[in-house]
């Protein structure tokens, strides 16, 4: 499995309108997930599923240059429903892995029922795409619990895919070797737990991921008061003293996470709920972390909170991703449904050998690189005159 960071093809999204997830008839988070996907097809070209009933409204309401296509789903997170995509270093054929789905625990945990829908959105984007896919018949996994150095390493939590939703006819030993044969790793490394009551069971995307192999991004408190002080604290102890497949010790960036975000009585009050189990109340904290980003071809898109660290969060992402560019997008609509960008995403590697995407990828800096020179050549040039 390439790492995020390796270059894409594209980036796939669906459309948010279940009432239960999104407030108001999901009318604010469809305006989220516009605002995300016209800053990703800046970079690279996005594709959004929609339901039939809402197809005519989304291709109305989204970017003209973003591909809109007929995708039924019973919600909105791409990266866990979507194929993960793998692919073959030599030839460069890339393939889908397609997962069985089942909301985010099943009959034990799960977070809605029925996911019918959501189980084939993995199947139909290979098929769109004309891309073979393994098919995982036993196997339950999200690709929000899952990350990727895509250098032999793989990071997860022990929460999320050790809960009794998911594998549990699986060890731990089992599940990583699962893992490490579908998406061409060596090793993985088991935090504990992800983000304190974040409904996924703690999925990896909230909590860490990698900026290149042998360095990686935590989420951050100094706050030892919060209960997400000690989970952050036994998180650190683990990456501190682990390796990468490679041998590598890693280089820790903490970032820090906004203050404890919650849910409005308003908010609350917006949201559909057909039984008591699934109503909402104001005071809910929700699992906000600046980790749930994006990373494009050439940005970041990164979740922004109205919160004093929104700025601080911004700069470290852009020191470890000097040559991209940081978008920071008003993402607490996306947020209220349960998590943030990079959970409504999903990458498509580009196809084609490594070494010629490195080859063609240094011959575009070196033009660029070029063109900056003789643009600096001809303003010099002409303050002299
Ligand atoms: O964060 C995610 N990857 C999905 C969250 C689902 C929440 C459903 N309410």
């Amino acid at each position: 499995m390439p790492a995020e960071f390796e270059p894409h093809a594209g980036c796939w999204m669906l459309w948010p309108q279940k009432p239960e997830t999104w407030r108001l008839g999901a009318k604010p988070a469809q305006k989220a997930f516009i605002k995300v996907a016209q800053a990703i097809s800046k970079y690279e070209p996005v594709t959004v599923g929609v339901n039939e009933d809402q197809y005519a409204n989304a291709v109305r309401m989204l970017p003209e240059e973003v591909r809109v296509v007929e995708l039924a789903s019973n919600d909105a997170w791409m990266r866990d429903t979507g194929a993960t995509f793998v692919k073959n270093d030599e030839t460069g054929e890339v393939r889908g892995v397609d997962w069985r789905f089942n909301a985010w625990g099943g009959l034990v945990d799960g977070l809605y029922f029925p996911w019918d829908l959501d189980e084939q959105v993995a199947r139909k984007m290979c098929d769109m795409e004309r891309l073979d896919r393994y098919v995982l018949e036993d196997f339950v996994l999200e690709g929000g619990s899952i990350h990727t150095d895509g250098d032999g390493t793989l990071i997860t939590t022990e929460e999320c895919l050790l809960s009794d939703g998911r594998n549990h006819n699986l060890s731990k030993e089992e599940i990583g070797e699962v893992l490490c044969s579908y998406l061409g790793a060596d090793k993985v490394i088991w935090l504990k737990n992800g983000l304190y009551l974040d409904e996924t069971n703690g999925h990896i995307d909230n909590m860490c991921c990698f900026v290149e192999p042998g360095k990686v991004l935590l989420a951050w408190t100094d706050n030892e008061k919060d209960p997400q002080y000690q989970i952050c604290k036994e998180n650190l102890e683990i990456l501190e003293n682990e390796t990468d497949a490679k041998g590598r010790k890693l280089e820790i960036v903490k970032l820090p996470l906004p203050s404890p975000l919650t849910l409005t009585e308003e908010e609350a009050a917006g949201l559909d709920a057909p039984d008591e189990a699934s109503e909402r109340h104001e005071g809910e904290r929700l699992p906000a972390s600046y980790i749930n980003f994006y990373i494009s071809n050439g940005a970041l898109i990164v979740p922004r909170f109205g919160d004093e660290k929104d700025a601080e969060a911004a700069e470290i992402l852009q020191a470890c991703f000097p040559d991209r560019t940081v978008t920071t997008i008003d993402s607490r609509e996306i947020l209220l449904g349960g998590g943030n960008i990079h959970c409504i995403t999903q990458q498509q590697p580009l196809a084609g050998p490594r070494s010629e995407i490195e080859a063609a990828m240094a011959e575009k800096a070196a033009k660029e690189e070029a063109a900056k020179e003789q643009e600096k050549t001809s303003e010099e040039g002409e303050a002299h005159e």
